[in-house]
C-alpha cells in the first residue's frame, strides 16, 4: 500500500476524523483509537515517512521536534510517568507504514513489553 493511502495519510488530509490533543506545522498528535491505557496520543509527522528505517539526517530535526512534542503532550495530559514507544517495522507491531510515536500513560507500565 502506498504510503500516501495509510490511514493517518487521510487523518492528516482531513479525510477522517481525530480526537486532536496538538498540532502545528510539522505534526499532529491525536487520541488513539484503540487506546492501551487511559492516555495513548500518537503523534505524527506530517511528512510522509513509513518508519525510522526511512528517516534520513536531513530529518534530524523533525525526529527531535516529535519527541519534544511527545513531551509537551504528557504533561498536557496531566502525566509525570509514561513511555513513548515507535514500532518500527510488522514483527515490531508497526501496523499503520506512517511513523508514530505512541505516547502512554496513566496506569503502571510493566517492563519489557510483550
Ligand atoms: P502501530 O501498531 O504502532 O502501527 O500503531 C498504530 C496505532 O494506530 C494503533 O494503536 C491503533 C491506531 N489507529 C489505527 N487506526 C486509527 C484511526 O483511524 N484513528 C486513530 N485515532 N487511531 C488509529
Amino acid at each position: 500500500m502506498a504510503e500516501s493511502e495509510t490511514i493517518f495519510a487521510r487523518i492528516l488530509r482531513g479525510e477522517i476524523p481525530c480526537d486532536e490533543v496538538y498540532a502545528d506545522e510539522l505534526c499532529l498528535a491525536f487520541r488513539d483509537i484503540q487506546p492501551q491505557a487511559p492516555v495513548h496520543v500518537l503523534v505524527i509527522p506530517r511528512e510522509p515517512l513509513v518508519n525510522l528505517c526511512d528517516a534520513e539526517p536531513r530529518h534530524q530535526a523533525l525526529l527531535g521536534h516529535l519527541l519534544l512534542v511527545a513531551a509537551r503532550v504528557a504533561q498536557q495530559e496531566g502525566l509525570s510517568s509514561w513511555r513513548t514507544v515507535i514500532n518500527n517495522g510488522a514483527e515490531a507491531g508497526q501496523t499503520v507504514f506512517h511513523l508514530h510515536v505512541h505516547v502512554i500513560g496513566g496506569r503502571p507500565l510493566l517492563w519489557p513489553p510483550g
